[in-house]
């Protein structure tokens, strides 16, 4: 029995050195980190949008000791305009995420969605053997499950859905709310970070389809799918020996002694999701009522750039950049600047060293999936505070966080004067508290687990 994998992103993409060989490097992110070995172990096949070289249609991977193969679809420029900036970026993310005001729902994206989709479904039914689980992931891919249930009626088809499901009066918004529903059930296992978002979805399936629903189930078509809310957990051994090593506690001392100052820290994709311009005024209003604060605390910023050519996504960088500027220009004196601002991607040991540094981690989404920040900080952290919006996934899963409504900068500046003074017992209890339910769960056991939970085990 192999498994067979299908989402939007690659694990490896592919970079050409300069003897003009080409070697497979793992894409950042979680998925790739916890489906990988997953992957490498049962052995099978992923399927995904090969966006670089795409005349490179498979490769046995990884490359030194190959255990699985990536099958690689192309996609032509107007499909990813159409299906993957569009439809997927343009309509569900915002919905997904309660920005009904930047969803556009246009014929034209959802015609190319459903054909990727149909696209990304036949590479599956191809690749499969009897007995294989299918594993299909996101937004990007909600129809995959029921176009493969139809060819394949006996497979085993497991969907994780990583985004929020929003409340089903926001999701009713959507002209296609029918058919995205109909796709996800044609798996048999549905995952999603929380209970309320499995509540969400079922409430959905009542009011747009009229399906039966019970607990954690829907039945639709004569079948029954299951509905589970399974939070997706971070390789927490792995950041904590990362956090430990010699050259990220050098890399975080060098940060602390050039700054000299309490360190303040957020890390994100640049999506308006994220709630970026509102942490950035919640720490311009603590700044004005905490005039002492001047030259102790500052602010790094890591915003890495994404989606550049979604219009909304531009905005925002020009928007993150003057408040930037004007907090920089009213409050920075005797050569203490408030906002550090970084406009890239950092490397993971660096990443990592900036967690460790870190006295307060901001992680103030106005929404969000789960966000693994909030996760990766807790488990590297010596004796840092998170302070968590009550909008991201894992504030269920984080009790011990200071929690936030990032709605409000006047409350979270309030609670940043409270993080930055908490005694240091209290800040070591909580994280300890904290890191402990982070191993309760970790990403390979969400993986097994997911997969183990498909195959009826
Ligand atoms: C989606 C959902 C859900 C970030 N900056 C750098 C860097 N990162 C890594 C982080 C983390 C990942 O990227 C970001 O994950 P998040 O969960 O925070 O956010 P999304 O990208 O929006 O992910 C989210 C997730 O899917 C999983 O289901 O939690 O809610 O939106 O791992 O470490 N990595 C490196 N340099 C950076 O500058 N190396």
């Amino acid at each position: 029995m192999g498994l067979i994998v299908v989402s939007n992103r690659e694990p490896y993409a592919p970079r050409r050195n300069e003897d003009g060989t080409l070697t497979w490097v793992p894409s950042i992110g979680g998925l790739t980190a916890a489906l990988d070995p997953a992957l490498q172990q049962a052995g099978g096949t992923w399927i995904a949008w090969g966006e670089e070289r795409a005349d490179i249609r498979a490769v046995d991977l990884p490359q030194e000791e190959p255990r699985y193969r990536l099958e690689r679809l192309r996609l032509s420029e107007a499909e990813v305009r159409d299906f993957y900036h569009g439809f997927s970026n343009r309509a569900l993310w915002p919905m997904s995420h309660y920005f009904i005001e930047r969803a556009k729902y246009q014929g034209s994206g959802w015609r190319a969605y459903v054909n990727v989709n149909r696209r990304f479904a036949e590479a599956a039914v191809r690749s499969y053997r009897e007995g294989d689980l299918i594993w299909v992931h996101d937004y990007q891919l909600a129809l995959v499950p029921r176009l493969i249930r139809e060819a394949l009626p006996e497979a085993r088809i497991g969907f994780f859905w990583h985004i929020p499901w929003p409340s089903s009066e926001v999701f009713r918004t959507l002209p296609w709310d029918r058919e995205v529903l109909d796709g996800i059930l044609g798996a048999d296992l549905i995952g999603m970070h929380t209970p309320e978002y499995v509540g969400h979805f079922l409430s959905a399936c009542r009011r747009a389809l009229n399906a039966e629903t019970g607990e954690g189930e829907v039945r639709w078509k004569d079948r029954v799918s299951r509905v589970v809310d399974r939070p997706i957990g971070i390789e927490v051994e792995t950041f904590e020996q990362l956090a430990a090593s010699p050259e990220v506690e050098e890399a975080a001392d060098r940060l602390r002694r050039t700054l000299q100052t309490q360190i303040l820290l957020g890390v994100d994709r640049l999506d308006y999701t994220k709630g970026i311009p509102e942490r950035l005024e919640a720490f311009d209003t603590f700044l004005d009522r905490h005039p002492e604060a001047r030259g102790r605390v500052t602010l790094v910023q890591i915003a890495v750039p994404s989606r550049e050519r979604v219009e909304s996504y531009r905005q925002l960088r020009t928007q993150v950049e003057g408040l930037v500027g004007r907090i920089n220009g009213k409050h920075t004196e005797g050569g203490w600047a408030p906002i550090q601002y970084i406009y890239r991607g950092v490397g993971r040991e660096e990443l990592v060293a900036h967690y460790r540094a870190a006295d307060v981690m901001l992680v103030t989404p106005l929404r969000d999936g789960l966000n693994l920040v909030a996760k990766e900080f807790t488990a590297c952290s010596a004796d840092g505070v998170l302070v968590l919006s009550r909008f991201a996934g894992a504030a269920d899963e984080l009790p011990e966080a200071v929690q936030v409504n990032p709605y409000s900068p006047e409350r979270v500046a309030d609670h940043l004067l409270g993080a930055l003074n908490m005694p240091l017992e209290e800040k070591k209890a909580r994280l300890e508290r904290l890191r402990a339910r982070l191993h309760e769960s970790d990403l390979h056991a969400w993986a097994n687990g997911f997969v183990r939970e498909l195959a009826g085990e």
